[in-house]
């Protein structure tokens, strides 16, 4: 009988970890995953993988870890003895990472440096392959137009710094221990389970609950700085073709196609059949309801709906984001299934599915209550 191959995911209870363990399930891996212990349960996006810990022969085994503690990835990397590890754990959010720069620096720059020296000091240099989230942040100020795996980097967050540093001590270890390590510089990638403070779940979510009267407005920061925004499902699908290449390299992942927030916006309203435009500029700008065409939803006509906070602008910013896959497309064979109005229609249907269901609720006089950002 054929072998099932290894892999460990960290930072499989996000985004990327839940759509990555499906992919590697699905094509017979054994995932073990890395969780952190958290007060509550934070395990939602891998629940449906999941499998009792009595029953033989799972394909899904979770263990406690954290970035921050070397003994532990050492551990759990001798227990698991992984064919391909994938180092998706990180705090993701660039504004958040404004107010805990270190802490940040520690889990996405030296968790990193913990991983993969853990692998060396394990002896396992020939046997696993490692893929290393990086992304377009390290882009930063615009350099070249469109971001290639040439283009020069400019970090603008402690975010972008600390995953400078992953990339170039990925890169390190490739060249000083002949590792198969690789960077996948990922552009924006969201879903239906996008964290909700990032602005397209922010965006996708709110617009659902502005149509069926469960909240009057959406506060955003900037509206104008536009990415290049693709879907998680397609963008796990070119990690796992890296970690099957002969040699071991870097590829630039997006679509080539940047839009404004402000356009998302307007996109996703319009797929609910409402129509809206913006007015005024800069922090006075909004946007309001111009025409809605759907019965179903009850929202009148010169309503203001989007209004900017400037408590959600950054204290530098990243303006203008857009990649070119070239490289992916010749030698991974990889191109995205899904444009930006195929995610959009994903996520506002996934979303207005789900809020739905708070209508219900607090129509039978349930108390619904919102998270906070
Ligand atoms: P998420 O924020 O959805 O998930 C991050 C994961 O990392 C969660 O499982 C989280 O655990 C875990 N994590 C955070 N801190 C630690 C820690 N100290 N130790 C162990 N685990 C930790 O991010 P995405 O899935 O969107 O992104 C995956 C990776 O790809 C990240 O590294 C991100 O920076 C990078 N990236 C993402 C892009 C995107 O557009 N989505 C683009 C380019 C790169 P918990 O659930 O407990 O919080
Ligand atoms: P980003 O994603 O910073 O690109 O990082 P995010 O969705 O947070 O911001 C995208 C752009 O939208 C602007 N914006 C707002 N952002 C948020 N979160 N909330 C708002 O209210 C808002 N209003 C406007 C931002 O200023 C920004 O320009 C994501 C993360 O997944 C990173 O981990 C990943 O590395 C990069 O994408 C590629």
């Amino acid at each position: 009988m054929k072998k099932s191959k290894v892999a460990l995911i960290t930072g499989i209870t996000g985004q990327d970890g839940s759509y990555l363990a499906e992919l590697l399930i699905d094509k017979g891996y054994v995932v073990h995953g890395v969780r952190r212990r958290s007060s509550m349960f934070n395990t939602d996006r891998i629940d449906h993988l999941y499998e009792d810990k009595h029953i033989a022969d799972r394909s899904l085994i979770l263990h406690y870890g954290d970035l921050s503690d070397s003994t532990n990835m050492i551990r759990i990397i001798q227990e698991v003895q992984p064919d391909e590890i994938y180092n998706l754990a990180a705090m993701s959010h660039v504004h958040v990472s404004f107010l805990t720069p270190e802490y940040v620096a520690d889990t996405d720059g030296i968790g990193t440096l913990r991983l993969l020296e853990a692998v060396r000091i394990l002896g396992l240099t020939k046997k696993t392959k490692i893929y290393q989230a990086s992304t377009s942040e390290l882009y930063g100020l615009v350099q070249e137009i469109p971001q290639r795996e040439t283009t020069p980097f400019y970090p603008r967050s402690p975010y972008a710094c600390a995953k400078l540093y992953a990339y170039w001590i990925t890169v390190n270890y490739r060249e000083a221990y002949n590792m198969f390590a690789c960077n996948g510089i990922l552009f924006n990638h969201e879903s239906p389970r996008r964290g909700e403070t990032f602005v397209t779940r922010k965006i996708t979510k709110a617009v659902a609950r502005i149509a069926l009267g469960l909240q009057p407005k959406l506060y955003l920061g900037n509206l104008s700085s536009k990415r290049d925004w693709g879907h998680a499902k397609d963008y796990v699908r070119a990690m796992y073709l890296m970690l099957q290449q002969d040699e071991p390299q870097d590829f630039v992942i997006s679509t080539g196609v940047t839009t404004s927030v402000r356009d998302f916006v307007t996109k996703t309203f319009f797929e609910l059949g409402i129509e809206i435009e913006f007015r005024g500029e800069g922090v006075n700008e909004k946007g309001y309801i111009s025409k809605c065409n759907n019965n179903e939803y009850s929202v009148a006509e010169g309503t203001e709906v989007v209004v900017v906070d400037p408590e959600y602008f950054r204290p530098t910013e990243v303006d203008l984001l857009i990649g070119d896959p070239a490289k992916a497309n010749k030698l991974l064979k990889w191109t995205p299934e899904y444009d930006l109005d195929g995610l959009i229609k994903d996520m506002i249907s996934s979303d207005v599915e789900l809020m739905k269901k708070d209508r219900y609720l607090m129509q039978n006089g349930f108390k619904v209550l919102q998270k906070h950002e």
